[in-house]
Protein backbone atom coordinates (compact mmCIF):
# COMPACT_ATOMS: atom_id res chain seq x y z
CA UNK A 1 0.00 0.00 0.00
CA UNK A 2 1.12 3.62 -0.60
CA UNK A 3 0.03 6.58 1.07
CA UNK A 4 0.68 9.95 -1.21
CA UNK A 5 1.26 13.02 1.52
CA UNK A 6 3.38 15.12 3.41
CA UNK A 7 4.56 15.46 6.26
CA UNK A 8 2.53 18.72 7.81
CA UNK A 9 -1.46 17.41 6.42
CA UNK A 10 -3.55 16.72 9.26
CA UNK A 11 -5.84 14.91 7.28
CA UNK A 12 -2.66 12.49 5.97
CA UNK A 13 -2.02 12.32 9.97
CA UNK A 14 -5.02 10.94 10.47
CA UNK A 15 -4.23 8.38 7.88
CA UNK A 16 -0.82 7.65 8.60
CA UNK A 17 -2.43 6.58 12.42
CA UNK A 18 -4.86 4.80 11.31
CA UNK A 19 -2.63 2.53 9.63
CA UNK A 20 -0.05 2.01 11.95
CA UNK A 21 -2.89 1.27 14.89
CA UNK A 22 -3.45 -1.35 12.93
CA UNK A 23 -0.18 -2.58 11.99
CA UNK A 24 -0.78 -2.14 8.12
CA UNK A 25 2.72 -1.19 6.35
CA UNK A 26 2.61 0.99 3.81
CA UNK A 27 4.84 2.85 1.99
CA UNK A 28 4.81 6.91 2.59
CA UNK A 29 5.49 8.95 -0.88
CA UNK A 30 6.09 12.17 0.26
CA UNK A 31 4.77 15.53 -2.25
CA UNK A 32 4.13 18.79 -1.27
CA UNK A 33 0.39 19.62 -2.92
CA UNK A 34 1.35 23.32 -2.70
CA UNK A 35 4.30 22.94 -4.88
CA UNK A 36 4.13 24.40 -8.69
CA UNK A 37 5.09 20.66 -10.17
CA UNK A 38 3.97 18.30 -7.89
CA UNK A 39 2.65 14.67 -8.69
CA UNK A 40 -0.81 14.61 -6.60
CA UNK A 41 -3.13 15.19 -9.32
CA UNK A 42 -1.88 11.79 -10.94
CA UNK A 43 -3.66 9.87 -7.99
CA UNK A 44 -6.29 12.45 -7.17
CA UNK A 45 -7.98 15.26 -9.81
CA UNK A 46 -8.03 17.96 -6.99
CA UNK A 47 -4.61 17.45 -6.26
CA UNK A 48 -5.25 17.26 -2.81
CA UNK A 49 -3.64 14.67 -0.02
CA UNK A 50 -3.71 12.20 1.06
CA UNK A 51 -4.24 10.02 -1.67
CA UNK A 52 -3.36 5.93 -1.42
CA UNK A 53 -2.58 3.05 -3.39
CA UNK A 54 -4.26 -0.16 -3.16
CA UNK A 55 -1.41 -3.33 -3.77
CA UNK A 56 -3.92 -4.12 -6.55
CA UNK A 57 -3.63 -0.39 -7.75
CA UNK A 58 -6.93 1.04 -6.46
CA UNK A 59 -6.59 4.40 -5.83
CA UNK A 60 -8.60 6.00 -3.02
CA UNK A 61 -9.28 9.75 -2.07
CA UNK A 62 -10.03 12.10 0.16
CA UNK A 63 -9.57 11.06 3.98
CA UNK A 64 -13.19 10.19 4.92
CA UNK A 65 -13.02 7.69 1.75
CA UNK A 66 -9.56 6.22 2.87
CA UNK A 67 -10.11 6.09 6.49
CA UNK A 68 -13.45 4.25 5.50
CA UNK A 69 -11.59 1.84 2.84
CA UNK A 70 -8.56 0.90 6.03
CA UNK A 71 -11.62 0.01 8.06
CA UNK A 72 -13.48 -2.18 5.58
CA UNK A 73 -10.29 -4.75 5.54
CA UNK A 74 -11.43 -5.70 9.02
CA UNK A 75 -7.62 -5.27 10.76
CA UNK A 76 -7.79 -4.63 14.15
CA UNK A 77 -8.92 -2.54 16.34
CA UNK A 78 -11.65 -1.48 14.88
CA UNK A 79 -11.62 2.16 14.95
CA UNK A 80 -15.43 2.43 13.98
CA UNK A 81 -18.79 1.01 15.75
CA UNK A 82 -20.15 -2.23 13.79
CA UNK A 83 -23.65 -0.70 14.02
CA UNK A 84 -24.21 1.85 10.95
CA UNK A 85 -25.76 4.81 13.06
CA UNK A 86 -23.37 4.28 15.69
CA UNK A 87 -20.78 4.60 13.15
CA UNK A 88 -22.41 7.07 11.37
CA UNK A 89 -22.18 9.44 14.81
CA UNK A 90 -18.43 8.95 14.48
CA UNK A 91 -17.97 9.61 11.30
CA UNK A 92 -19.98 12.81 12.06
CA UNK A 93 -17.02 13.68 14.68
CA UNK A 94 -14.83 13.03 12.26
CA UNK A 95 -16.49 15.57 10.00
CA UNK A 96 -16.50 18.16 12.23
CA UNK A 97 -12.75 17.72 13.50
CA UNK A 98 -12.01 17.97 9.54
CA UNK A 99 -13.88 20.84 9.29
CA UNK A 100 -11.89 22.40 11.70
CA UNK A 101 -8.56 21.63 9.91
CA UNK A 102 -10.24 22.90 6.70
CA UNK A 103 -10.58 26.18 8.49
CA UNK A 104 -7.07 26.07 10.62
CA UNK A 105 -5.77 25.37 6.91
CA UNK A 106 -7.58 28.14 5.33
CA UNK A 107 -6.20 30.88 7.86
CA UNK A 108 -2.85 29.02 7.58
CA UNK A 109 -2.66 29.77 3.62
CA UNK A 110 -4.38 33.48 3.85
CA UNK A 111 -1.39 34.61 6.40
CA UNK A 112 0.94 33.32 4.15
CA UNK A 113 -0.60 35.98 1.37
CA UNK A 114 0.76 39.58 1.18
CA UNK A 115 -0.43 41.26 4.48
CA UNK A 116 -2.34 43.84 2.13
CA UNK A 117 -4.51 41.05 0.13
CA UNK A 118 -5.11 39.03 3.58
CA UNK A 119 -9.17 39.42 4.29
CA UNK A 120 -9.60 39.88 8.42
CA UNK A 121 -13.23 39.27 8.10
CA UNK A 122 -12.40 35.77 6.04
CA UNK A 123 -9.85 35.41 9.15
CA UNK A 124 -12.29 35.91 11.57
CA UNK A 125 -14.53 33.62 9.97
CA UNK A 126 -12.36 30.48 10.02
CA UNK A 127 -11.40 31.13 13.61
CA UNK A 128 -15.18 31.20 14.81
CA UNK A 129 -15.44 28.04 13.21
CA UNK A 130 -12.37 26.42 14.92
CA UNK A 131 -13.90 27.77 18.12
CA UNK A 132 -16.99 26.93 17.89
CA UNK A 133 -16.38 23.19 16.19
CA UNK A 134 -13.69 22.92 19.54
CA UNK A 135 -16.67 24.07 21.59
CA UNK A 136 -18.69 21.49 20.15
CA UNK A 137 -16.42 18.68 20.98
CA UNK A 138 -15.80 20.03 24.63
CA UNK A 139 -19.63 19.39 25.00
CA UNK A 140 -19.61 16.34 23.37
CA UNK A 141 -16.93 15.25 26.08
CA UNK A 142 -18.52 16.44 29.07
CA UNK A 143 -22.27 14.93 27.86
CA UNK A 144 -20.45 11.34 26.90
CA UNK A 145 -21.24 11.62 23.33
CA UNK A 146 -17.36 10.78 23.22
CA UNK A 147 -14.82 9.98 26.19
CA UNK A 148 -11.28 10.59 26.31
CA UNK A 149 -9.95 7.19 26.28
CA UNK A 150 -11.51 5.83 23.34
CA UNK A 151 -9.51 5.24 20.25
CA UNK A 152 -11.91 5.61 17.24
CA UNK A 153 -11.38 7.66 13.98
CA UNK A 154 -13.13 10.52 15.66
CA UNK A 155 -10.62 10.78 18.42
CA UNK A 156 -7.90 10.38 16.17
CA UNK A 157 -9.10 13.07 13.73
CA UNK A 158 -8.89 15.56 16.90
CA UNK A 159 -6.15 14.93 17.78
CA UNK A 160 -5.13 15.53 14.36
CA UNK A 161 -6.12 18.65 14.05
CA UNK A 162 -5.36 20.08 17.02
CA UNK A 163 -2.22 18.61 16.68
CA UNK A 164 -2.17 21.12 13.41
CA UNK A 165 -3.72 23.89 15.16
CA UNK A 166 -0.75 23.58 17.81
CA UNK A 167 2.11 23.05 15.16
CA UNK A 168 1.16 26.32 13.02
CA UNK A 169 -0.04 28.41 15.98
CA UNK A 170 -3.60 28.54 15.29
CA UNK A 171 -5.65 29.50 17.47
CA UNK A 172 -3.04 29.30 20.29
CA UNK A 173 -5.61 29.84 23.40
CA UNK A 174 -7.27 26.87 22.11
CA UNK A 175 -6.80 24.52 25.37
CA UNK A 176 -8.19 27.29 27.99
CA UNK A 177 -11.33 26.38 29.50
CA UNK A 178 -11.27 23.04 27.37
CA UNK A 179 -9.92 20.43 29.83
CA UNK A 180 -11.22 17.42 28.23
CA UNK A 181 -10.34 18.30 24.85
CA UNK A 182 -6.96 18.60 26.65
CA UNK A 183 -7.11 15.11 28.21
CA UNK A 184 -7.74 13.88 25.39
CA UNK A 185 -5.04 15.31 23.34
CA UNK A 186 -2.63 14.62 26.12
CA UNK A 187 -4.40 10.59 26.13
CA UNK A 188 -3.39 10.34 22.30
CA UNK A 189 -0.25 12.18 21.72
CA UNK A 190 1.30 9.36 24.14
CA UNK A 191 1.04 6.98 21.50
CA UNK A 192 3.29 5.92 19.55
CA UNK A 193 1.09 6.19 16.20
CA UNK A 194 1.10 9.92 17.00
CA UNK A 195 4.94 10.48 18.15
CA UNK A 196 5.63 8.89 14.58
CA UNK A 197 3.95 11.16 12.81
CA UNK A 198 4.31 14.54 14.81
CA UNK A 199 5.27 17.01 12.10
CA UNK A 200 8.33 18.42 11.29
CA UNK A 201 9.82 21.33 13.42
CA UNK A 202 10.98 23.52 10.93
N1 LIG B 1 -11.15 16.95 2.30
C1 LIG B 1 -9.79 16.59 2.00
C2 LIG B 1 -8.87 17.75 2.40
C3 LIG B 1 -7.41 17.46 2.06
C4 LIG B 1 -6.60 18.74 2.01
O1 LIG B 1 -7.12 19.87 2.06
N2 LIG B 1 -5.28 18.55 1.88
C5 LIG B 1 -4.40 19.68 1.71
C6 LIG B 1 -3.11 19.47 2.50
S1 LIG B 1 -3.41 19.60 4.23
C7 LIG B 1 -4.02 19.77 0.24
O2 LIG B 1 -3.57 18.79 -0.32
N3 LIG B 1 -4.18 20.94 -0.38
C8 LIG B 1 -3.77 21.16 -1.73
C9 LIG B 1 -4.67 22.09 -2.47
O3 LIG B 1 -5.70 22.52 -1.91
O4 LIG B 1 -4.37 22.37 -3.63
C10 LIG B 1 -9.43 15.30 2.75
O5 LIG B 1 -10.05 15.03 3.78
O6 LIG B 1 -8.59 14.54 2.27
Amino acid sequence: MKLIGSYTSPFVRKISVMLLEKGITFEFINEQPYNAINGVAHYNPLGKVPALITDEGEVWFDSPIIAQYIELLGIAPALLPTEPVAALKIRQLEALADGIMDAALFSVRELARPVEQQSQSELLRQREKVSQGLDTLERYLQEGTLSVETLNLATIAIACAIGYLNFRHVSPGWCVNRPLLVKLVENLFQRESFARTEPPKA
